[in-house]
């Protein structure tokens, strides 16, 4: 039996599936490699002041004041809310430096993620 002429092997090019040319990789990505992303949440507790939270999404998180006070109080509206979207070690990254400057001021503001 014959190999295929535009096989692995290294044929000729023939026409025919344009990714298989000389057995090159020439293939075109249908996809886009794109990591997933992860939602930095944080949750509202009874005892961390609003300031602090507003200055750890200005800081932290990179929003600006107006910004930063609305997802504040939809935080404290509503039990937790969305920081930012990250690839995993980013998001990984700020929820630590969130848990690091609560716990340096002694509040139990507490952050997670979730897969977008
Ligand atoms: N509920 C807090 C208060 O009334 C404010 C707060 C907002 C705390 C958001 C945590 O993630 C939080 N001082």
């Amino acid at each position: 039996m014959a190999n295929e002429p535009g096989g692995p092997d290294g044929g000729t090019p023939q026409g025919g599936d344009p990714r298989r040319e000389g057995g090159v990789a020439t293939a075109t990505r249908k996809k886009v490699a794109r990591p997933p992303r992860y939602k930095v949440i944080l949750f509202n507790d009874d005892y961390t002041p609003m300031e602090f939270v507003v200055a750890i999404l200005e800081r932290i998180f990179g929003k600006g004041p107006s910004e930063a006070t609305q997802i504040m109080l939809r935080i404290h509206n509503s039990g937790l809310g969305v920081a930012g979207v990250y690839v995993l070690e980013v998001a990984e990254t700020k929820v630590a430096l969130v848990h690091r400057a609560a716990e340096e001021r002694g509040y139990p503001l507490r952050a997670g993620t979730e897969k977008e």
